[in-house]
């Protein structure tokens, strides 16, 4: 997809069932991000979930959907060495790609505060060097992710990380904004010329016209946490309904049926595989092996006494 003539898009998914949904919509990939995993956690985008709590959650993704998956490596979980065993890890769990941020650990998400500490360029390629040369799968990408605008740096500055980072071997560049209006990104997107696959998240500048990204050469289009969103909205809704109005009368008429749910998670799949692997006897019931008696032998008249 980064690599594809086209603009493409991916959305975003935060455990199995969100990942089910986006493939349900026809999307062809998942953006796994930070911010909504954690939130689903119910923690911050602070680096607060471990690296192995979000490898976790991941897998069910993975399970959950045939889609790729990008994953929101933060910035990459530690140095260099911890980036390795990312990609180690996330190649072994069906993982399409990693995209990592030139900032320090403990992460804070772009969209809080000004003037975000941005990491060492050289320090910053040396992981994404040991990324590309730990990954096992050879289709795995590493996206690298330029905040030097969104931390007030500038155009200029964003261009030489995004080439150092180019030539340090990142199969894609994302340039973030949290502008309103997409002029920073349609200029940096002019400065690349296309040097590498360019991914962008249009979250603050969500009133662009996506045929604007289209014509500025842009590979991909993150659409970065609205499923997370839609459903706080949701949940919110369904669950002051029922708490004013202490029935369900009033919300199973807009709600997912029960249906939908066992639709959603397979069971469908499980029935046809009972029938191939278990016995034709109600689960759980054991019969006890028969007595065989000898040839030419009467049945006791009675019943033998349990002893
Ligand atoms: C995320 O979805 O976690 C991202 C995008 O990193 S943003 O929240 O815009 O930084
Ligand atoms: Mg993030």
């Amino acid at each position: 997809m980064l690599a594809s003539p086209r603009l493409e898009f991916i959305m975003e998914a935060h455990d199995g069932l969100s990942a089910k949904i986006v493939e349900e919509a026809g999307f062809k990939g998942i953006w796994a991000s930070g911010l909504a995993m954690s939130a689903a956690l119910g923690v911050r985008d602070s680096n607060e979930a471990s690296w192995t709590q979000v490898l976790e959650v991941l897998e069910f993704m993975s399970d959950a959907t045939s889609l790729p998956i990008l994953v929101d490596g933060d910035t990459g979980w530690g140095n260099f060495n911890n980036v390795r065993r990312a990609v180690t890890k996330l190649c072994q769990r069906g993982i399409a790609g990693i995209c990592i941020e030139d900032k320090l650990f403990p992460k804070t998400n772009s969209f809080l505060g000004e003037g975000q500490l941005l990491a060492d360029i050289e320090e910053f390629c040396g992981k994404i060097k040991a990324g590309k040369d730990s990954q096992t799968d050879a289709d795995f990408c590493i996206v690298s992710r330029v905040e030097a605008l969104v931390s007030g740096w500038g155009l200029d500055e964003a261009l030489r990380r995004a080439e150092a980072y180019h030539g340090a071997g990142a199969d894609a560049v994302l340039i973030h904004s949290k502008k309103s209006d997409a002029d920073e990104v349609l200029a940096f997107a002019r400065g690349w010329h296309g040097r590498s696959p360019l991914v962008i998240v249009p979250t603050k500048y969500y009133t662009t016209p996506t045929d604007a990204f289209r014509k500025a050469g842009v590979s991909m289009v993150i659409w970065a946490n609205h499923n997370l969103r839609a459903a706080i909205t949701a949940m919110r809704e369904v669950s002051s309904q029922i708490m004013r109005e202490q029935s369900l009368a009033g919300v199973e008429g807009r709600i997912a049926s029960v249906e939908d749910v066992f639709e959603l998670a397979g069971n469908k799949e499980l029935a046809e595989a009972e029938k191939r692997y278990l016995p034709s006897l109600p689960t759980g019931v054991m019969h006890p092996p028969r007595r065989r008696r000898p040839t030419g032998s009467r049945a006791p008249a009675t019943r033998a006494r349990p002893r």
